[in-house]
């Protein structure tokens, strides 16, 4: 009879077996760059930091609480680099990348035309050409009057830049508002080698068909992507709020906003389960969970909130203006 073999000693720091995404104290920004599995750390917050290091990003998005980091470790020691504008790591199965560039002339729509232009050209030569999730972040997003509107522009850039739009392939995505005034594009991704699995909400309607009230280009976005099983990803979640159909809900509340996004991002995990049944069951200590909240005065009680959830999801608040101006606050996760 074969018998168990004997429990290897604990360590305290076991290397994860595929990607990790995890929220830690700043301090711990050193021992994570320290780290060779580590793909990306991300910085949240408007105080000026430095840090040469490609696989750093600084979002500039005031948080409430104690300053954290964003940590992804990947599955085995990474390769780094820059290529022009573009700042990569690898884990052989995952590319993080990132791309930051100035909007020429206050122009939002020829920024997001030359970033994706440009993350098209990199994503065909770099050997991880698909692409599971795009984070975006831009000044002033709701800034401008209909079609004006530096959202709408962005939606305009962001096809105008993409060499193919394939409504079947698309990502799951973030796009969010700064406040800092800074007419700075931001955009970072995860790619990998082989295509990930696009997901709707069927409480939703499909962002890529929006009517054309929201504007004369459709957000290029899926509600979540299932990643790859090679790559070790969780389920993730795109950026999610309080729209049921095409309709925002809820206009004045956050409180029944933040309950109908909640609902939302359970959707996704019910409809994720169909083709995976493994992951879990509600949102929890499996999810990661990043929490956007338009009106500052609201950080406290949502924080309060987002605290009292069964499973205790980890999650940062951050400081941060949603794609609809009638949006208070926008949730996007990881989960798995
Ligand atoms: C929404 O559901 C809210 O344009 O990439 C969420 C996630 C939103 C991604 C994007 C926009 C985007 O329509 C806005």
């Amino acid at each position: 009879i074969h018998s168990a073999a004997a429990a290897p000693a604990l360590i305290s720091s076991p290397a994860p077996a595929s990607f990790r995404a995890r929220y830690a104290p700043a301090h711990e920004r050193d021992a994570a760059f320290a780290d060779p599995q580590t793909l990306a750390v991300f910085g949240f917050g408007t105080a000026h930091t430095t840090c040469a290091d490609p696989r750093w990003l600084q979002v500039p998005l005031d948080e409430h609480g104690p300053a954290q980091i964003e940590i992804w470790q990947g599955a085995a020691p990474v390769q780094t680099g820059v290529d022009g504008t573009v700042r990569w790591s690898h884990d052989g199965s995952v590319l993080f990348g990132a791309i930051e560039i100035e909007e020429p002339g206050s122009d939002i729509e020829a920024a997001a035309a030359d970033a994706y232009a440009t993350l098209s050209t990199f994503l065909t030569k770099c050997g991880f050409p698909h692409l599971l999730r795009m984070w975006n972040y831009l000044d002033a997003v709701t800034e401008g009057e209909g079609d004006a509107e530096r959202y709408r522009r962005f939606c305009v850039g962001r096809v105008r830049g993409l060499q193919s739009l394939d409504e079947a392939a698309l990502p799951a995505a973030t796009c969010i508002g700064r406040f800092d005034g800074v007419r700075r594009l931001q955009v970072y991704w995860l790619s990998a080698r082989e295509a990930g699995t696009p997901l709707e909400n069927p409480r939703q309607v499909s962002a890529f068909r929006y009517p054309r009230q929201y504007g004369p280009q459709s957000p290029s976005f899926s509600r979540a992507l299932l990643p790859p099983a090679a790559t070790g990803l969780p389920l993730l979640q795109s950026g999610t709020a309080a729209i049921v159909g095409h309709v925002s809900q809820h206009t004045g509340s956050w409180q029944e906003q933040l309950e109908e996004t909640l609902t939302n991002l359970q959707s996704l995990v019910d409809t994720a389960r169909v083709q995976r049944p493994d992951l879990p069951a509600q949102l929890g200590a499996g999810s990661v969970l990043k929490v956007y909240v338009r009106d500052a005065v609201n950080l406290a009680a949502v924080a309060a909130r987002m605290a009292q959830l069964p499973g205790s999801p980890p999650h940062v608040v951050l400081h941060a203006e949603v794609c609809r101006a009638e949006l208070l606050v926008e949730i996007e996760g990881m989960h798995g």
